[in-house]
């Protein structure tokens, strides 16, 4: 495996903070504060897919999310401001407020949208890929989504088109191991879900999602395929989220100890870390000096946020597509 620049490590590490800190502080601030409603699902533990897969590509490549999306959306380039105000359903959102946390597009920096129709988002990416490949702009797209959504109909029929048409999109499947409360081996008739690649004519790889390292070479080798061959992948990320499904789940279908357990062996964040330490490429004070900078910018960020004003009432039925 080639080796990464310093550099490129420590963007991967505050890329990664900044969706974990963006999130906790939904979890342990906003949510039970009432200071935002709706609902919302929370990407804490698979922060090294998002942050790996998209230092792969290109600004001008696109993406497309789920409703698990934040991460997406931060790693793509998301203001974190305007997704707080979103979430707080004020003006400066990225829908005007109207949204919520689902919601999330931003077509200047061509992240295509998180999306809350499970596996809606696989064949809106092979449209976008036809769409780059008549175009014959270079771009290539990013598809994630879940392994629950990998069961859908949608997944068949977009993977099908994609590998008959050769289209240049990397569909990156999340196995967090539960669709709600639905655990994988209950719901999958096979264990390893990228042999399905196999039906659909293209390359399917199964890696490990905690190492965002592993992450980033895999992407990045199914990029390339996708840009100079139009050649479409389907990568498995073996992942684990932290939380519940969505901010009230009770986690009734598996053990307390299960997520604190992962936490504790297979944290992205804390492997990062502690790759960090090891090699000497930070001081312990420069990681605290990294995190608290992380968590200002983030604290700011929803500060900033609070103070937009709300949707006028005059403006409910603007921007309504029919
Ligand atoms: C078409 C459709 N069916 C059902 C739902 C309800 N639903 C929301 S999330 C979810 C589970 C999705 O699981 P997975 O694709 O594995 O993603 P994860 O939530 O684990 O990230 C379901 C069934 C939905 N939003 N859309």
């Amino acid at each position: 495996m080639r080796i990464l620049r310093i550099e490129q490590l420590l963007h991967f590490y505050e890329d990664m903070l900044r969706i974990r800190f963006f999130e906790e502080k939904i979890r342990d601030e906003l949510y039970p504060n009432k200071q935002m409603r709706g609902g919302t699902h929370l990407y804490i533990g698979q922060e090294a897919v998002a942050v790996g897969a998209l230092h792969a590509i290109e600004p001008a490549d696109y993406v497309i999310s789920t409703h698990r999306g934040h991460g997406h959306a931060l790693a793509k380039g998301c203001d974190p401001m305007r997704m707080y105000a979103e979430l707080f359903g004020r003006r400066d959102g990225y829908s005007k407020g109207k949204g919520g946390s689902m919601h999330i597009a931003d077509k200047n920096i061509n992240f295509l949208g998180e999306n809350p129709v499970v596996a809606a988002n696989i064949p809106m990416a092979a449209g976008a890929g036809l769409a780059c490949k008549l175009l014959g702009n270079g771009r290539i797209v990013i598809d994630f989504f879940g392994e629950g959504a990998a069961n859908n109909g949608a997944f068949h029929e977009a993977l099908n088109m994609a590998g008959l048409w050769k289209l240049p999109v990397v569909f990156i499947c999340e196995n967090n191991l539960y669709a709600i409360s639905v655990p994988v081996e209950q719901a999958t008739a096979i264990e390893e879900i990228h042999r399905r690649a196999d039906s659909y004519g293209m390359p399917g790889k199964r890696e490990n999602g905690m190492d965002v390292v592993v992450v980033y070479h895999t992407v990045a080798e199914a990029v390339r395929l996708a840009r100079e061959e139009s050649e479409p992948s389907l990568l498995v990320f073996d992942c684990y989220r932290f939380e519940g499904h969505h901010m009230a789940d009770q986690q009734p279908y598996r053990s307390k100890q299960e997520p604190l357990q992962m936490r504790r062996e297979h944290d992205p964040i804390h492997l990062l870390e502690r790759q960090i330490l090891e090699d000497c490429l930070l001081e312990p004070d420069q990681v605290v000096d990294h995190r608290e900078r992380i968590r200002a910018e983030i604290d700011e960020a929803a500060e900033e946020a609070r103070k937009s004003p709300a949707p006028a009432p005059e403006e409910a039925l603007e921007d309504i597509y029919a």
